[in-house]
């Protein structure tokens, strides 16, 4: 007899910045989600698709969990709640390097779901196992059906994870085609790399207050797409911080996200950015929905 095909969703939670979305991209095995060393980084959930011969992994990215300060942050950590209605498993994340009281009250509050749950203890790269060991200790874990420690940006420990994972995986059918890796529009995906690359270059307070409208994502030949899209900032100071010396910081992103979408295409990317300021868009309603940051209404 041959295996069981098995299948599932499995939501991603945590902390920002614990690595959520690196794991999600480590396990599918290419890039679907951006990533950066800023806190809410991902701001919407969005499924990250992990097919093999026997089993198909359906993991769904959340922003992380936090306390909300603007109308965004609602969207964003209602959106994360929302993520782990009947899936099949839970990871909960955590940073090997920093637990604290906030990843405590999010493994407490994961902890009482009724569906089998991982505590994934990320960035063991970065701590040795001396350090490790006696935060471990610590942590009340016993909700948890299993512990792993992994390094997503490594890769170590990542084969386990997977296939613990899979192994929790009822058995079912195949959800999404084998090639599929993500339910993210390409034009979603671009308007994302455009702002992965801005929350990689800058600095400060101005990457929180960044959003990204496509305004146009047109095929105009075989080979090449016309790309054009709109950074929104806050302020007018932003504003030059983005564009730069001699408009120096907006080419650097714009040619980072060229690179990035011309890879995710397969084709060469004429794009063409402009900055705009609106401010507290992401406390207005209006904005939020221009970019695409509104909850089933
Ligand atoms: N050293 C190290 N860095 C990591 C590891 N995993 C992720 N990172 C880094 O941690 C930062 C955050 O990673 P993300 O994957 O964006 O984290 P996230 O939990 O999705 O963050 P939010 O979307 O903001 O909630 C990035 O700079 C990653 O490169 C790891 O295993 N080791
Ligand atoms: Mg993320």
């Amino acid at each position: 007899m041959s295996d069981p095909f098995r299948s599932g969703f499995v939501a991603v939670m945590g902390r920002p910045n614990v690595g959520k979305s690196s794991i999600i991209n480590r396990l599918v095995g290419e890039k679907v989600f951006i990533v950066s060393d800023k806190a809410q980084t991902t701001r919407d959930k969005a499924l990250g698709i992990m097919t093999g011969k026997n089993y198909q992994v359906v993991f769904v990215d959340t922003p992380g969990l936090h306390t909300p300060r603007t109308r965004l942050g609602e969207f964003m950590v209602e959106a994360a709640e929302s993520a782990k209605e009947g899936v099949d498993a839970i990871l909960c994340v955590v940073d090997a390097t920093f637990i604290g009281k906030g990843d405590r009250e999010v493994m407490e509050q994961l902890g009482r779901e009724k569906c089998p749950k991982i505590l994934v203890v990320n960035k063991t790269d970065l701590a040795s196992p001396e350090k490790l060991m006696p935060v471990l200790q610590e942590l009340d874990v016993s909700r948890f059906d299993q512990v792993v420690s992994v390094s997503a940006l490594k890769g170590n420990n990542m084969e386990t994870l997977k296939r613990l994972i899979v192994s929790l995986m009822p058995e079912g059918p195949r959800y999404f085609p084998e090639d599929m890796i993500t339910d993210r529009p390409e034009r979603v995906m671009c308007a994302e790399i455009v702002r992965e690359k801005a929350l990689r270059n800058l600095k400060d307070e101005i990457p929180h207050g960044i959003g990204v409208e496509m305004l146009k994502m047109e095929a105009v030949s075989d080979n090449m797409y016309e790309i054009h899209a709109t950074i929104y900032c806050e302020k007018a100071s932003h504003k030059s911080v983005i564009i730069g010396k001699q408009g120096a910081m907006i080419g650097k992103i714009g040619r980072d996200a060229r690179l990035d979408m011309e890879k995710l295409l397969g084709r060469k990317v004429n794009l063409k950015l402009w900055v705009k300021v609106r401010e507290n868009w992401r406390d207005r309603k209006e904005d939020l929905k221009t970019l695409g940051y509104t909850m089933g209404e």
